[in-house]
């Protein structure tokens, strides 16, 4: 693994998950104060300076991190297990979402429906291909397609992160098409 692969997901540990792991606090919007994030990777044994953060977050090809305007903060676009209110606006999908998951859950997703497990939401795809790669990670890959349509009109909400990644509270099984 790079270096810089190797910080990335260190920074996705501390921007999504664990901010305590080396002290720095998420606002309740999930943006971290940059100096104080620099500072604390480094007191804790990992060296990073600005530029550095700054080429990880240019190169990240999933877009997972942001900087505000003035590169004083910055935040996770998605991905959350600690509560943040990102303040997404609620959006109309494509008709059509996929959600990639493990061949192993599908008896379980069919019973119970998509849950969102530790994280703050169910992650959708508008592709198949992003939906694939994201369920190879947990097994043989199998990709389940959702009618947001029939979702929509019964007043179900979805939510488009900074990065297109597509969310949700919770897919019940009867919009899931296998
Ligand atoms: C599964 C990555 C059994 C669900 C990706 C998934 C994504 C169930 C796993 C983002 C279930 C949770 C999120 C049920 C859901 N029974 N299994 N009822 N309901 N599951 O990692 O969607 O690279 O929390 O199918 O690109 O895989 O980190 O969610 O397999 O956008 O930026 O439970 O993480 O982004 O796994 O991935 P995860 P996910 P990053």
């Amino acid at each position: 693994m790079s270096n810089h692969t190797h910080l990335s997901k260190f920074i996705s540990l501390v921007l999504r998950h664990k901010p305590e792991t080396i002290g720095v606090t998420l606002d309740e919007n999930g943006w971290a104060d940059v100096a104080d994030l620099l500072q604390k990777f480094n007191a804790h044994g990992t060296a990073i300076t600005f530029d550095e953060l700054k080429a990880i977050v240019d190169e990240n090809t999933k877009k997972r991190f942001a900087f505000n305007d003035d590169f004083t903060k910055i935040r996770a676009n998605q991905g959350h297990s600690v509560e943040v209110d990102l303040k997404l606006q609620p959006q109309t999908p494509p008709a059509i979402l996929y959600h990639g998951t493990a061949l192993k859950n599908l008896d379980s997703i069919k019973e119970k429906g998509l849950l969102k497990g530790e994280r703050q939401h169910v992650h959708l795809s508008d592709n198949i291909a992003t939906a694939t790669q994201v369920g190879s990670r947990h097994g043989k890959p199998i990709v389940l397609h959702i009618d947001t349509v029939t979702m929509l009109a019964d007043g179900h909400i979805f939510y488009l992160s900074d990065n297109n990644v597509w969310l949700t509270d919770f897919v019940p099984a009867e919009y899931i098409v296998i």
